[in-house]
């Protein structure tokens, strides 16, 4: 293990044994979800993961330091504290260098998993094309490190803040292989639907570790992979509630000329702001949702290994 990371001594022993363990994020805590909320979510996630059979390694910056396996007191810090950074792949080492303390997006969150030899990660949703890319340039650091970074991502597809047919096409063009459990169509993170089809799709995590062990241990590809799983219908919200939150998100951006990495976190405030619980609601059955299929398919990667 390299000294720059700090890795909790439950992570790395299930490492060391070949146990299964499941990456989270720490974005969606401190610039994703409002407090209470963020924190109870981090907390219950953990639970899940354990409940079905891995060990959670929730992944930020602390002081500088790459943590792998957050205690509860630095979950609460990130849940909280209003200086905590955003930090994608590229802030990771001026985070080293300045001692700060920083919360890792999907991105930044797979390196240091694949650094740490974690191959499961589970979040809410990924980063992908804004709409309007084709003026504005925003396409999400996610969607480059899932071409070049091998740790399976679940989520619940792309939130449609984001332009969803860009981000299929741009995934595509930068070889990242999408997933869907257990679905003909890719989900727009609130719903199960988004009008486009499933680019491929497998059913259940047995057939989505055989996946995995197919693309690193036995062809040796290099590639992430991003699994989209659906929202269960029961906490599914309509498309056209949630369509008029984003659209009066996306109106209050340009007004307020809101731009670079402060854009997601915005819209995402916005939308929660907008729709009053419903959307929070959907999105915290999500996540948990997420980190069940993801310490399932670590359960039967590990055992593929074994
Ligand atoms: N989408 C969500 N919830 C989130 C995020 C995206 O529905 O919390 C967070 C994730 O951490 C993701 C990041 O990696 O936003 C993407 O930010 P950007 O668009 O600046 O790359
Ligand atoms: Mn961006």
């Amino acid at each position: 293990m390299q000294s720059m990371l700090s890795v909790h001594p439950e992570v790395a022993a299930a490492l060391a044994e070949g146990r299964p363990v499941v990456a989270l994020e720490s974005t969606i805590i401190s610039h994703g979800l409002p407090f209470p909320q963020n924190v109870e979510m981090a907390t219950e996630v953990e639970g899940i993961v354990r409940a079905h059979g891995a060990v959670p390694a929730t992944i930020a910056v602390i002081d500088g330091v790459c943590t792998i396996g957050l205690s509860a007191e630095q979950l609460h810090q990130l849940a909280t504290e209003a200086d905590v950074l955003k930090a994608t792949t590229r802030d990771l080492p001026w985070l080293m260098a300045s001692g700060r303390t920083g919360a890792t997006t999907v991105a930044a969150t797979m390196k240091l998993a694949a650094l740490t030899g974690i191959r499961v990660f589970a979040t809410g949703g990924i980063g992908g094309v804004h709409r309007g890319a084709a003026e504005s340039f925003d396409i999400s650091a996610d969607l480059t490190e899932m071409a070049v970074t091998p740790v399976a991502v679940v989520s619940a597809g792309v939130k449609s803040i984001l332009d969803i047919g860009l981000t299929l096409e741009r995934m595509e063009t930068l070889g990242v292989p999408v997933v869907v459990n257990g679905s003909d169509e890719f989900p727009s993170f609130y719903s199960r639907t988004s009008g486009h089809a499933a680019p491929r799709r497998l059913d259940g995590a047995p057939q989505l570790a055989r996946y995995l062990h197919a693309t690193w241990n036995e062809l040796g590809l290099t590639t992430g992979i991003s699994i989209a799983n659906p929202i269960p219908t029961e906490h599914e919200v309509p498309a056209h509630e949630i369509a008029g939150a984003i659209d009066a998100a996306l109106q209050e951006l340009h007004e307020q000329g809101i731009a670079g990495q402060d854009v997601t976190p915005f819209l995402l405030k916005a939308v929660v702001e907008h729709t009053g619980g419903a959307s929070l609601a959907a999105n915290l059955a999500l996540v948990k949702n997420n980190a069940a299929t993801a310490a399932d398919i670590a359960v039967e990667y590990a055992r593929l290994q074994g």
